[in-house]
């Protein structure tokens, strides 16, 4: 514990962080980076926190690229906040890097703590229907960003048909002896393939759009004002890449209008919710509707569905594959993601039609 506080410390002075760091606790909500919150007591004798994050170098093969993007989106950002939303703030080394790699090769980064409350499970529905707006708007914000100039920092995140491919390939080798016991999940993959893959051919034949999105549209990615639930910005800008408005919008419903968490293990608990997805929806379409085509709005509901079986097939992948991309509190954790992903992707595929209708209805009305 001493350590990583004196590790901690080391990072601030870089980031020449006015203060003595005398607190810090683990922020336990992302399943990629390592993030903390850290408080100073400055010389003046004030009180301030930040966020100090070790990016994982296992996903993300170069960090660097990451921090660019942030770099360029963070400035674009900034330059449109409007009144009651807040800004991300990076900080800079000496030599003016918004990170600084350590001894071990690890990138690290600093940003501001802000005071703010997140969700993980969400029954409110106002909050919801905020959520929606924020990642709304956030893409609209980034409607006029240069798309070219955005490094991929995980090529075909969400290009399904390849996330299939590799599941399958790895589900043949078989590297860890976990096959057997997953058979039944695996069929059931299979058996989505068809309509899951759907909306990369739409993007592979131009039909659909590229935009600048953000990728990881979980609703703990927003953070919210404490007393007036009003989004105050949009976090996480590490997947910040050309992609699908409907995987954002899909992202955030597979995780937000679940009855249940991602990781639910009791599979009777696990449903859409669709007013949470009336909700969400609202709220994402009422920033949106006018940029989008007829097309994207005929397939939000497809990209709920195929971003669901996707994110099913990376935990079982990952599961098969020995548990080395996603964080893990307990062994088989990954197939306990994977199953309750399959289940809300099932009650997906019975809700499909009136996910459709609820988007078209609040698109038409917009
Ligand atoms: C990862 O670390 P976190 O929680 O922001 C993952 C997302 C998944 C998510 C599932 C870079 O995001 O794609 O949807 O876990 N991020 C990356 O909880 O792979
Ligand atoms: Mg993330």
């Amino acid at each position: 514990m001493k350590s990583v506080q004196k590790k901690l410390a080391k990072i601030g002075e870089v980031f020449r962080i006015n203060g003595k760091l005398y607190a810090f606790n683990v922020l336990a909500n992302g399943n990629i980076n390592t993030t903390y919150s850290v408080k100073y007591r400055r010389f003046d004798g004030s009180v301030r926190s930040y966020i100090i994050q070790r990016i994982n170098g296992y996903v993300f093969k170069d960090p660097a690229d990451i921090m660019s993007n942030i770099e360029g989106v963070t400035k674009h950002l900034a330059g449109k906040v409007t009144a009651g939303r807040v800004a991300l703030k990076f900080y800079h080394t000496e030599d003016g890097k918004n990170y600084y790699v350590d001894e071990d090769g690890s990138y690290w980064r600093i940003m501001n703590d802000i005071d703010s409350v997140t969700f993980n499970v969400c029954s409110d529905l106002n909050i919801l229907r905020s959520a929606g707006k924020a990642f709304g708007e956030f893409q609209m914000q980034l409607s006029d960003y240069d798309a070219a100039s955005l490094a991929v920092t995980i090529p075909d995140f969400h290009n399904t048909k390849k996330r299939l491919d590799k599941f399958f390939e790895d589900v043949e080798a078989d590297p860890c002896g976990r096959v057997a016991e997953v058979m039944p999940e695996i069929d059931t993959i299979r058996s989505m393939r068809r309509i899951a893959v759907k909306l990369t051919e739409l993007q592979e034949s131009g039909k659909v759009p590229l935009r600048v999105t953000h990728n990881d549209t979980k609703i703990n990615n927003v953070l919210f004002h404490k007393k007036t639930g009003e989004p105050l910005v949009v976090i996480d800008l590490d997947t910040v890449m050309p992609g699908l408005a409907m995987h954002d919008f899909g992202d955030a419903i597979r995780f937000a209008a679940n009855t249940a968490a991602e990781d639910e293990p009791d599979l009777t608990k696990v449903s859409l919710d669709l007013d949470k997805f009336r909700a969400f929806s609202e709220g994402f379409i009422s920033q949106t509707a006018g940029a989008l085509t007829e097309m994207e709005i005929g397939t939000m509901a497809l990209g709920a569905l195929s971003i669901t079986i996707e994110l099913a097939s990376r935990f079982l992948d990952d599961y098969i594959t020995g548990d080395k991309y996603f964080k893990t509190n307990y062994d088989g954790h990954n197939l306990v993601r994977a199953r309750c992903q399959l289940k809300l992707a099932e009650d997906m595929w019975d809700k499909y039609e009136q996910m459709e209708q609820i988007v078209t209805s609040i698109a038409h009305k917009a």
